[in-house]
């Protein structure tokens, strides 16, 4: 039998969205009520295209990620669709200036692409073409519950947790009585088979968050996320030897082996690279081999899409975060059934345009 031939880059097209958001976002780190996507296209000489999108986080990284895309583009046409070689090949230009930040994004955004392209060209899932079964992985609601106050959190939360077992809530209020009240108001609304996640957004001080963690003790909490400043390993590690609850960290890993100094300061129990900052599915497949070693259970932050295919092939698979953010612009946005997220067993990723909501949202 021959073997498959070579697909070859043609062209990269790249669009920005701003897409509304269901429920608006009020972090201990900021608020986000519109979600800022950056969607691409490769297309190959072969015919398949390529498909990912890419989450700026603010509207101010919408243009430059755009551009940086654009740039990118010439060094890609008419190069084989080896996303290993292309990674390293494209990394190398950024050296000197270093891979983070917008060229960070736009090269995960290109190698998500590529391999979508690989997965379509190949006829199967990516979690197929990666060794793996697109079977189904637990998922946590993570849309909304934001800091909204005890009372309202409580109704959200009731809400969120249907059709699922685990939701997360954002803490970081004035002081500890705040957050703890916040808890034990989602706590009575859902029940105790719902389990719990929560997530500081980076907002308190090391000494700060010795002191709220105590007072979560005991609250049946499945992690505390990124109490302190995210690149503060050594913090992360203190507030770790001290704290009687896992502590979560790892959508701020930018590549893996950011990740791999952060497992060897201690500074987590758990970790959860995104897709994205850790280098797109490159990025998280040595990602996975490092989380592997260190025995750390892995769970993904957004991309809910292509995170499913990811930890299907990911031995310490823990939790999908499920959020709904691009589903308004996806043709097949990811089902979740029983609490657990359906990997598509369509060739790709499954993530595709749909072109009416594109334009609606489209920003020019
Ligand atoms: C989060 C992610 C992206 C934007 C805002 C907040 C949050 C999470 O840290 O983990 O879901
Ligand atoms: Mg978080």
């Amino acid at each position: 039998m021959p073997l498959p031939a070579p697909l070859t880059l043609r062209d990269l097209r790249a669009r920005a969205v701003s897409v509304p958001m269901r429920l608006p976002l009020q972090t201990g780190g900021g608020s986000i009520d519109r979600v800022p996507l950056a969607l691409i296209d490769l297309d190959t000489d072969e015919g398949v295209t390529g498909s990912a999108y890419l989450f700026c986080y603010t509207p101010l990284a919408l243009r430059p990620v755009l551009a940086m895309l654009g740039e990118l583009a010439a060094a890609i046409r008419g190069r084989e669709a080896a996303p290993l070689d292309l990674d390293r090949e494209l990394r190398r230009r950024f050296r000197l200036l270093g891979d983070k930040g917008v060229a960070g994004m736009a090269l995960a955004g290109i190698d998500m692409a590529v391999w979508d392209a690989l997965a379509k060209a190949r006829g199967v899932p990516l979690a197929t073409l990666l060794g793996g079964i697109p079977g189904r992985i637990p998922a946590y609601n993570s849309c909304g519950l934001g800091m909204i106050g005890a009372e309202r959190a409580a109704a959200e939360a009731l809400r969120l947790a249907e059709g699922f077992s685990a939701i997360k809530v954002r803490l970081g209020y004035a002081d500890a009585r705040a957050d703890l009240a916040v808890v034990r108001a989602v706590r009575r609304a859902i029940g105790d088979e719902v389990q719990l996640m929560s997530d500081y957004n980076q907002s308190l001080s090391v000494a700060e968050a010795v002191v709220r963690l105590d007072a979560l003790a005991g609250e049946g909490l499945d992690w505390v996320e990124e109490p302190t400043l995210a690149d503060d390993f050594a913090g992360h590690a203190e507030i770790r030897r001290k704290a009687r609850v896992p502590i979560q960290m790892g959508e701020n890993w930018w590549g893996p082996h950011e990740m791999a100094k952060g497992v060897a300061a201690g500074a987590s129990d758990l970790g959860m690279p995104d897709a994205m900052k850790i280098g797109g599915v490159t990025g998280w497949l040595r990602a996975a081999a490092i989380g592997e070693s260190a025995g750390l259970p892995l769970s993904s932050h957004l991309f809910p899409e292509v995170s499913a295919h990811l930890l299907a092939v990911t031995p310490t698979a823990h939790w999908l975060e499920y959020v709904d953010w691009a589903e308004p612009i996806l043709a097949r946005p990811l089902r979740i059934e029983d609490g657990q997220a359906v990997v598509p067993d369509t060739p790709g990723t499954g993530i595709a345009w749909n072109e009416e909501a594109v334009a609606r949202y489209l920003v020019t």
